[in-house]
């Protein structure tokens, strides 16, 4: 479409919205403000560039074997410049994973990383304007083979694991500084039981004290905030999973840390988009992990579901959504893994741009004077306003293609770079 027909569009959509009280200019600014944070394992399978070799474990289970994947730091990095510039929007941030440093070929352990082998990312993020969050990597590693880590009993490995995730804040911290933007480092572990434990309790009490023992020193929040994810189950940890919801909730709580919300870490009829509201009332911050479970915690693409723009709506009505960290976490193989990025990005973006377009004003007043009926009229006639002319507007004037012409790109960059590779 010309951008003369996207803006007679737009304007059209504008006189629509004003007449049910939206503003949608405001919406567009307020929407450019919030950035997303593609997660770098969607490039490469949650390989990362330790060469070890080991396998994924933790549960995690990538399939597909799509061409191109990168392999090194700069592949990687390349990807994702292809993908941020079909993304429209400033600012959006990058998810790195601890087995993604760059170690020069040499054998460097969990416990050894330092900032230094992140130098490359720092360089990278600060030219391209990203800020970056970070994640221990608590999986496909030998010390964490049976599917404990941090919980586990032999105070040897929990010492090991103690002490990767020291190292992980302070490279968060790293990234803070140089970025002039906090790293959120996010905390997950696999560890559980695929049978039935006989104590519950013990695996809980040293999970705690090795997460206290991590998070002893004082960072901060300038430069680093802590995270921690908790799960329902996972592939080989279906009985019992030591970071369950409630225990973190509580520790999170008690600890003054961030809690992340998986969308594929429920029960697949709950959703995380009723948690917010309740969850931000407790912890300083959140982090989201935007997913789509298809049957179980399968990590699918993010597409424009009713569960997804349920969880954007639910962002912008805490009217806080300076302390909700948006961080993606899908990985598919099947599909062009870069294209992969821009479809679950621009599906966030766009949802988000929808919870800014709900006639909130008028929801709100019918629902305090109990006009149910109204209510529910204006819910679902919102449905059908034009706010698709809306997000062509936003990409038109934010550096992105309209519509589904950035496919050209993604098959030019297989032509030239990924089919090559
Ligand atoms: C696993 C968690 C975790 C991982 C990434 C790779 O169930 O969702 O966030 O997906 O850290
Ligand atoms: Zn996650």
């Amino acid at each position: 479409m010309s951008t003369e027909k996207t803006e007679q569009a737009y304007a059209l959509a504008k006189e629509r919205y004003a007449a049910v009280g939206v503003d949608t200019d405001a919406a567009i600014k307020a929407l450019a403000r919030i950035p997303v944070s593609l997660h770098c394992w969607q490039g490469d399978d949650i390989g990362g560039f330790e060469g070890g070799g080991s396998d994924l474990g933790g549960g995690l289970a990538v399939t597909g074997n799509y061409p191109g994947k990168a392999t090194t730091p700069d592949q990687l990095r390349s990807d994702l410049d292809v993908a941020y510039s079909l993304i429209p929007g400033k600012g959006h941030r990058l998810n790195l994973h601890a087995l993604y440093g760059e170690f020069g070929g040499k054998k460097v352990d969990r416990d050894e990383i330092t900032p230094e082998h992140f130098q490359g990312w720092i360089e990278w993020a600060k030219a391209n304007g990203h800020g970056v969050d970070f994640n221990p990597s608590y999986f496909a590693h030998p010390k964490a083979e049976d599917g404990f880590t941090l919980a586990h009993t032999d105070q040897g490995i929990r010492d090991f694991w103690v002490e990767h995730g020291i190292r992980c804040r302070d490279i968060g911290a790293a990234f803070g500084a140089a970025l002039g933007t906090p790293a959120v480092t996010n905390f997950w572990m696999p560890d559980g039981y695929k049978d039935t434990p006989a104590d519950r309790t013990g695996p809980r009490l040293r999970m705690s004290d090795s997460l206290d023992r991590i998070f002893e020193k004082t960072i901060s929040s300038d430069l680093n905030l802590d995270a921690v994810e908790p799960k329902l189950f996972g592939i080989g940890s279906e009985s019992y999973v030591v970071g369950s919801h409630e225990y973190y909730l509580g520790y999170a709580i008690t600890r003054d840390k961030l809690l992340c919300l998986d969308a594929g870490h429920f029960h697949p009829t709950e959703s995380i988009a009723d948690k917010i509201s309740s969850v931000m009332l407790y912890v300083p911050e959140i982090l989201l992990h935007v997913s789509r479970g298809v049957r179980w915690d399968s990590d699918h693409v993010v597409t424009f579901t009713e569960d997804l723009q349920n969880i954007a709506l639910e962002i912008v009505r805490t009217g806080n959504v300076d302390k909700i960290h948006i961080g993606l976490d899908f990985f598919d193989a099947q599909i062009n893994r870069v294209a992969a990025w821009v479809i679950g990005t621009r599906n966030m973006i766009r949802a988000l741009l929808l919870a800014h377009l709900e006639p909130a004003e008028r929801l709100r007043s019918a629902e305090l004077e109990a006009d149910f009926t109204t209510r529910l009229v204006l819910m679902e006639e919102a449905k059908s306003l034009p706010w698709g002319a809306v997000w062509d507007h936003y990409c038109a004037t934010n550096d992105a293609p309209v519509g589904e012409n950035w496919l050209t790109t993604i098959r030019q960059y297989e032509q030239d770079v990924l089919f090559k590779r």
